[in-house]
């Protein structure tokens, strides 16, 4: 066998642990391997064939691979593909759907499966219109009343606020201009306008992991200016843009469902933040502001 004619049959590695260092290639004389074989340690590998591979096209293909093999650490944890819920206008359906494929709603902690949500009437109305803990929604301690524990929190440093009135606390303007889906309270990060939300098991301090998340937004007018980031550690699992929304509706619904409970936090990104004054895009101010309303999220479980 001569090097052009070297590599009659290819590694491809689907897992990490599966380099694509020489040392890895069948080397001359070898038995050729068939198609797919398990690994020692059970992992699937699959084998390509190659024609005539000249050594210059071995170290393309073996630059190829390094990308390839460098892609895959993403995929083991995405090994299974998210489910994508999207919708603008009429979100009943959505997310009902979303609902339905994390499972019954729980309102007290000790479950392990199922989901949460969030719809922020349950703010009294002495938190409304200021800065809300934190900790609002997982509460812990003998104090800690069971329906708070939610096991979400969202920044501790920025200014959340719940307001039955769209923020016309705020600037008058946006009565008119934003709505609560569910009940008659909205949410928003009047501090920062890129901000993260992570999980604990309800009613404890220990992190935790979510199957799905997903919100409501009201008055995205720009596809793209709300982004939905999720992350297992600092790995970027997935991305979601909320559309923007239609002339029937100022909602728009964004969520992403993985098969195993893989997020352990999520980053939301918005255009602007709600200051006095300050115009959205939609009366020829220069970001697309928008509030929030219904989160929905699957039972936080340990990680
Ligand atoms: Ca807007």
């Amino acid at each position: 066998m001569t090097p052009d004619s070297f590599g009659e049959y290819l590694y491809l590695a689907f897992e990490p642990s599966f380099t694509t260092t020489p040392h890895h290639l069948p080397h001359f004389g070898d038995t050729i391997p068939p198609y797919s074989v398990n690994s020692s340690d059970n992992k699937r590998v699959t084998f390509v064939k190659t024609l005539s591979m000249s050594t210059h096209q071995l170290i393309t293909a073996l630059a190829v691979l390094t990308l390839f093999a460098g892609s895959c650490k993403k995929d083991k944890i995405k090994a299974d593909t998210p489910q994508v819920f999207s919708a603008s206008g009429n979100i009943t359906a959505t997310v009902e759907n979303f609902r339905q494929s994390l499972g019954p709603l729980n309102t007290e902690p000790g479950a392990t499966s199922g989901r949460r949500e969030i719809t922020w009437e349950v703010v009294p109305d002495s938190l409304l219109d200021k800065k809300l803990p934190a900790q609002f929604f997982n509460q812990v301690g003998p104090e800690a009343k069971a329906s708070l524990q939610r096991g979400i929190i969202y920044e501790p440093l920025a200014d959340f606020r719940a307001s039955r009135t769209s923020f016309a606390s705020i600037d008058p303007a946006a009565a008119t201009e934003f709505a609560a889906f569910s009940g008659t309270t909205t949410f928003a990060n009047v501090s920062s306008n890129e901000w993260p939300v992570s999980f604990q098991r309800a009613g404890t301090t220990e992190a935790a992991a979510v199957t799905g998340f997903g919100l409501v937004v009201s008055d995205v007018d720009v596809a793209g200016s709300v982004q939905l980031e999720f992350f297992n550690g600092t790995e970027r699992i997935g991305v979601v843009a909320v559309p923007a929304h239609d002339n029937t509706s100022s909602f728009s619904f964004a969520g992403l469902k993985f098969s195993t409970p893989v997020i352990t936090s999520v980053k939301l990104t918005h255009q602007g933040i709600l200051v006095s004054g300050e115009k959205d895009i939609s009366q020829g101010g220069a970001n697309d502001l928008v509030v929030m309303d219904d989160f929905i999220y699957g039972e936080p479980i340990k990680n």
